[in-house]
C-alpha cells in the first residue's frame, strides 16, 4: 500500500535516484492543498451511509428485477450482502482519497472482485451503476453543491471552507472510475 510520499521514495528508488525537482514540488502542492483532502474525506465519511443507501436504491429503482425471486437483491441476505459491499467500497475510495494514492483501493478491494462476483452471479453492470451514483453524490458533497431535491428529508449542508476543488475532485473521481473499470 502506497501514499503520495511512499510512491515518490519507490519512484526515485527505482531510479537510484535522490528525489528531485518534480517529485518534491509534486509533493509541496500535496501538502498544501491537504485541508481540501481531509475535507473532502470527512465529508464522503460523514454522509456514507446516505450517498451508500442512496445509491443502491436508485439502482434498484432503475432495475426493479434486482429485488424480485431471482435478482441478485433477493432476498434480505443478499440486499444486505450489496448494501455492506456500497459501503466497503466508498471507504476504500476514502482511504485512497486521504492517501493520494489508489493502491490500497487496488489491492484490499478490487483484486479478485470481478471475479467474485462473476461467480457468485452478482451483476457488474448494476454495480457499476450503483458506484456511478455514489460517485456523482460524493462529488456534489466534495463541492458543497449537494441540493435539497436531490436529498430529500435527509439533505444536510456541510460546513467547509469555499475554495477551488477541482483538482481534488477530478482525484477522488478517478478512483469511483477505477472501480467501475475494475468491475467491467
Ligand atoms: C475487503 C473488500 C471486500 C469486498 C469488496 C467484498 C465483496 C463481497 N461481496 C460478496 C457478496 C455479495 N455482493 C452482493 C452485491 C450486489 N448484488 C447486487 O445485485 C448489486 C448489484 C450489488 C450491490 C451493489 C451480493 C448480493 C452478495 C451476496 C451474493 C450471494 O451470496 O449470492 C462477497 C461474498 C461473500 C459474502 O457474501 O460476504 C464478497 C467477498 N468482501 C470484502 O471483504
Amino acid at each position: 500500500m502506497l501514499d503520495a510520499f511512499s510512491r515518490a521514495v519507490v519512484s526515485a528508488d527505482s531510479k537510484t535516484a535522490c528525489i528531485g525537482g518534480a517529485e518534491l514540488d509534486s509533493l509541496k502542492s500535496f501538502i498544501a492543498d491537504g485541508n481540501k483532502r481531509l475535507d473532502a474525506v470527512n465529508v464522503i465519511a460523514g454522509n456514507a451511509s446516505c450517498i451508500v443507501s442512496d445509491a443502491i436504491a436508485g439502482m434498484i429503482c432503475e432495475n426493479q428485477g434486482l429485488i424480485q425471486a431471482g435478482g441478485n437483491c433477493y432476498p434480505n441476505r443478499r440486499m444486505a450482502a450489496c448494501l455492506r459491499d456500497g459501503e466497503i467500497v466508498l471507504r476504500y475510495i476514502t482511504y485512497a482519497v486521504l492517501s493520494g494514492d489508489a493502491s490500497v483501493l487496488e489491492d484490499r478491494c478490487l483484486n479478485g472482485l470481478k471475479e467474485t462476483y462473476a461467480a457468485l452471479g452478482v451483476p457488474l453492470q448494476s454495480t457499476g451503476r450503483a458506484v456511478g451514483i455514489m460517485k456523482a453524490s460524493s462529488l456534489a458533497h466534495i463541492n458543497n453543491n449537494n441540493t435539497e431535491a436531490q436529498a430529500g428529508s435527509r439533505y444536510k449542508k456541510n460546513e467547509m471552507a469555499q475554495g477551488d476543488c477541482s483538482a481534488i475532485t477530478s482525484e477522488a473521481g478517478s478512483y469511483f472510475d477505477r472501480v467501475i473499470s475494475a468491475l467491467s
